[in-house]
């Protein structure tokens, strides 16, 4: 009887290591500094106007300014100062991802300190039934902070079983720096 006890503490032991290890769901953590993401989408970054070239972004992979002094994180460089209506940021698919069992997406971020950046960004959650989820985050320093954004809270969107995309979206109207750059990394939906 003790030894029955002992496998079913055992088992129990060990389910609940892996219910912890799906506690987050990784998208993306930029670490083998190349595409696709965690779970095998493309990103990269987009112009409202690609033939406007008073506004752009790009993306890239960097290594200097990590949070923990190893890896990658993704670098943005967006400007939306333009003489036309201006907004540009970054796309990343998810492939249909099921994040339904998830409550919240979170990543970090920061802006450079040197090159200026805003402190106020939207963030888009896509699904595959062409809801778009929106949700703004604000307070950005030019120290990495963990945001934190409840599902609940995303405006637009019901449906977390079948996502498409996350987007990143410097808007003219609403960034009060119109050019600069923010870092990013960690990307991922936490119970
Ligand atoms: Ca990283
Ligand atoms: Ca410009």
């Amino acid at each position: 009887m003790k030894r029955v006890a002992f496998v079913v503490l055992a088992v129990c032991f060990l389910s609940g290591v892996s219910f912890s290890a799906q506690d987050v769901l990784v998208v993306a953590d930029f670490d083998s500094g190349v595409k696709p993401n965690n779970v095998g989408g493309d990103f990269g970054a987009w112009d409202k106007d690609p033939m406007d070239f008073s506004q752009t972004c790009m993306e890239s992979f960097n290594t200097s300014e990590t949070r923990q002094g190893k890896g990658f994180c993704l670098r943005i460089d967006y400007d939306v100062d333009s003489p036309n209506p201006a907004y540009n940021g970054l796309w990343m698919k998810l492939n249909g991802l099921d994040a339904s069992a998830y409550s919240k997406l979170t990543f970090w971020v920061k802006g450079d300190k040197k090159r200026g950046f805003t402190p106020l960004f939207k963030v888009e959650l896509k699904n595959n039934k062409g809801e778009v989820g929106r949700y703004y985050v604000t307070g950005v320093t030019d120290k990495w902070q963990k945001i934190e954004i409840p599902l609940m809270k995303m405006a637009g969107i019901s449906d977390y079983s079948n996502l498409s995309e996350f987007v990143i979206v410097f808007e003219d109207w609403r960034c009060p720096v119109k050019e600069g750059t923010i870092y990013i990394d960690d990307v991922q939906f936490e119970k």
